[in-house]
């Protein structure tokens, strides 16, 4: 299935599996490509050869700075489809119009880590959305958590410097768990809240498919008779929210350094497109100052309850990029890519943004031409009057470059917002100028509380731990009394908990917060739980009945769980083939395992992994046969998901789809 973003990229791609003659960039054929021109064999190499000169000089330049956040990152394509016609709220005509699909670029990333820096860290998540509509490109620029650490863009560089690798060494790597960071949050205590989310299971996903999406900032909806709706964006995804638990994490960060990409790029390419739903939190103009917080403070989400979410319409991936580089790598988001019918609000975060993504691109993607690269280009036509710089790929025809022009009758033409037009949003303000943050903006730890009492009680442990790995990395005393204080103003049984942890003092004021609202949707311990595309590492021997095995697998894929068979060297079994070893994955890498035959004594990395997928709560599957091996292990027989299994695997599906069992007792 082509689309018109897709038949657009096709124009300029090369198929480098066709035969093709090995030219240079001007097209002259090569008769050699393997050796520098040199004055005889042994012989110094000569300045005329153009050959080697242009592939060493392309080849020096092949790299471009890597973004400044959110480096790693990996993409998709994909299409939207709508729900529902929407001009009651917008006149945006992609959300208007049911019979189409919208292709979409989405890049889902890591925020502090390099661009070659594992992805299981823990950090928020990137999850950007190019809309390619017919009326330009609108992008969805947002993260997989709803609030962010400040609230004026202008501290945005300081936010960035604090949890990057420390300057004087460049440790750490990827992560928050350092004195800079805890000291900016101390400092400012409005990244309160966002925090509390990094530090949950939020900060750590299984897989960008099981992942929210959340625009983060207050936005406008315009319909045709200029009325406006405040809105906040979502992507719910359709298997459900889930997260990794953190010595996983930590495990698969040097196992598989690419295991969200991987995950990503293996479920498309395998037909297992994954889907989000978007939401819309729709709130008229007069209810804008309804809430206890300021609704255009970036800090605070709507609880659900109060503004619920309206599934508008669904997002599927299903191609992945031909070439990283060109596409993923050179794809450009800004959250000012909007379209006639969504409009910004005045969170002063939204607003410093606005600035900020073309700014970066000039130096990233080398000049101002950045939009005509491909996979940022838009599929409708664009002209202006901008000319020339560098890269610049379109040749224009033609006298004029400049409004208000006689020669060529205006063109190219404005367009009266009837027509289609863009034009701001018409709100009158009336105000000092000034440099200062709201009053309605300073209430920094309600919703954090409003977080933690939402959470199940896993959860909450998860957050503790976080709080106490983080704090507790810290060298420098202060930080760490300084991070506690801070907590202990949002709850004081988390800082007392966190400050004997980390060796600070248990703050003596009671200062904690006093909210007591809790709201459903923050929690993902009720999320939808789904086999559909979940993955078993089933263990056999050289032994193994191949009927058994193959009997196993065929249950497992009539209920669409991937599998790969594990033993202790690749080998074929029956007509099933063994592709993976004890050498090459372990169980951090799978939602469940299934020991099908075990050798006495276990070795040590069968014991590690069985070890490790019971101590991550996962299912553990066993037969008969292996029973007495499993009781060698810190595996408790009769715990919840560790399942003896029989003839066939229904009561182990039944606990796998669970993919957690908290309740377990390690
Ligand atoms: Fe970004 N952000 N950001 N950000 N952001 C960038 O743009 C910035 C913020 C987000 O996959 C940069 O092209 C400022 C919030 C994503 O290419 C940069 C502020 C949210 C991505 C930039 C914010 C985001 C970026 C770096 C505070 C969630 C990756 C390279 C005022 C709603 C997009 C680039 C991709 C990338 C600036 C805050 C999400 C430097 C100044 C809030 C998903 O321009």
């Amino acid at each position: 299935m082509t689309n018109e973003k897709d038949k657009q990229l096709q124009a300029h791609t090369v198929d480098v599996t066709q035969p093709a003659p090995l030219t240079t960039n001007q097209g002259l054929k090569m008769a050699e490509d393997e050796f520098t021109l040199k004055a005889g064999e042994r012989g110094p190499s000569l300045l005329e050869d153009f050959h080697f000169r242009e592939k060493m000089t392309h080849f020096d330049h092949e790299r471009i700075p890597e973004r400044i956040v959110h480096a790693r990152g990996f993409g998709a394509h994909g299409e939207f489809e709508l729900y529902e016609d929407l001009s009651k709220y917008t006149k945006a005509k992609f959300l208007n119009d049911t019979s189409k699909k919208t292709p979409v670029f989405v890049r889902f990333s890591t925020v502090a880590g390099s661009k070659g820096s594992p992805e299981t860290v823990r950090d928020a998540r990137g999850f950007a959305t190019k809309f390619y509509t017919e009326e330009g490109n609108y992008d969805l620029v947002g993260n997989n958590i709803p609030v962010f650490f400040i609230q004026d863009a202008i501290k945005f560089p300081d936010l960035v410097h604090s949890f990057k690798p420390e300057p004087h060494n460049e440790i750490p790597q990827a992560g928050t768990a350092h004195d800079t960071f805890w000291d900016f949050f101390a400092q400012n205590p409005e990244s309160t809240h966002m925090t509390m989310w990094t530090m949950s299971d939020r900060g750590i996903p299984k897989s960008f498919r099981t992942m929210e999406g959340f625009g983060v900032h207050t936005f406008r909806l315009i319909n045709k008779e200029g009325q406006s709706h405040f809105v906040k964006f979502h992507w719910k995804p359709l298997l459900g929210t889930h997260s990794l638990v953190w010595d996983e994490a930590q495990i698969i960060a040097g196992k598989n350094i690419d295991f969200n990409r991987e995950d990503l790029y293996e479920a498309i390419d395998k037909g297992d497109y994954p889907e989000w739903e978007l939401g819309l939190q729709i709130l008229p103009e007069e209810d804008e100052f309804k809430f206890d917080f300021d609704i255009l403070d970036p800090t605070k989400v709507w609880p659900e309850e109060d503004v619920p979410v309206q599934r508008i319409g669904k997002m599927t991936l299903n191609r992945n990029v031909d070439n990283v580089f060109a596409e993923t790598e050179q794809v450009m988001f800004s959250p000012a890519h909007v379209v006639p019918g969504i409009d910004f609000s005045n969170d002063p975060l939204l607003q410093g943004r606005l600035f900020s993504y073309t700014d970066t691109q000039l130096l990233r993607l080398g000049g101002p031409n950045f939009h005509q690269i491909p996979i940022n280009a838009p599929i409708c036509p664009f002209a202006n009057n901008q000319r020339d710089g560098l890269h610049q790929h379109q040749i224009h025809k033609g006298m004029t470059s400049y409004h208000n022009n006689a020669i060529n009758n205006n063109e190219p033409h404005t367009t009266p917002v009837e027509e289609g037009g863009f034009e701001p949003y018409y709100e009158r303000i009336e105000a000092h100028k000034v440099r200062a943050r709201s009053e309605s903006f300073l209430d920094h730890w309600s919703q954090a509380k409003m977080f933690l009492n939402s959470l199940s009680a896993p959860e909450r442990q998860h957050l503790t731990d976080a709080f106490s790995f983080e704090i507790g990395k810290c060298k420098l005393d202060f930080v760490k009394q300084n991070a506690v204080n801070n907590l202990n103003k949002v709850d004081r049984k988390l800082a007392e908990e966190v400050a004997l942890r980390v060796g600070a003092e248990v703050p003596t004021a009671d200062e904690e917060s006093k909210e007591t609202q809790a709201s459903k949707a923050l929690s993902t311990l009720d999320t939808v739980k789904k086999l559909d595309t979940l993955s078993v590492a089933v263990f056999v021997t050289a032994d193994s009945d191949p009927k058994q095995i193959e009997s196993y697998v065929k249950e497992l894929a009539a209920n669409k769980v991937n599998y790969k068979l594990v033993s202790d060297r690749a080998m074929k079994l029956g007509d099933l083939k063994v592709t993976e070893t004890f050498d090459t994955v372990h169980s951090t890498l799978f939602d469940g395992i299934l020991v099908a035959d075990a050798v006495e004594p276990l070795m040590p990395p069968v014991k590690d992994s069985i070890e490790a997928a019971n101590r991550h709560y996962k299912t553990i599957g066993y037969t008969q046969k292996v029973g007495s091996l499993i009781t060698q292990t810190a595996v408790k027989e009769g715990q919840p998901g560790i399942v003896l299994v029989g003839a066939d695997l229904k009561d182990y599906l039944n606990n796998l789809v669970e993919q957690r069992h908290w309740a377990r007792k390690l």
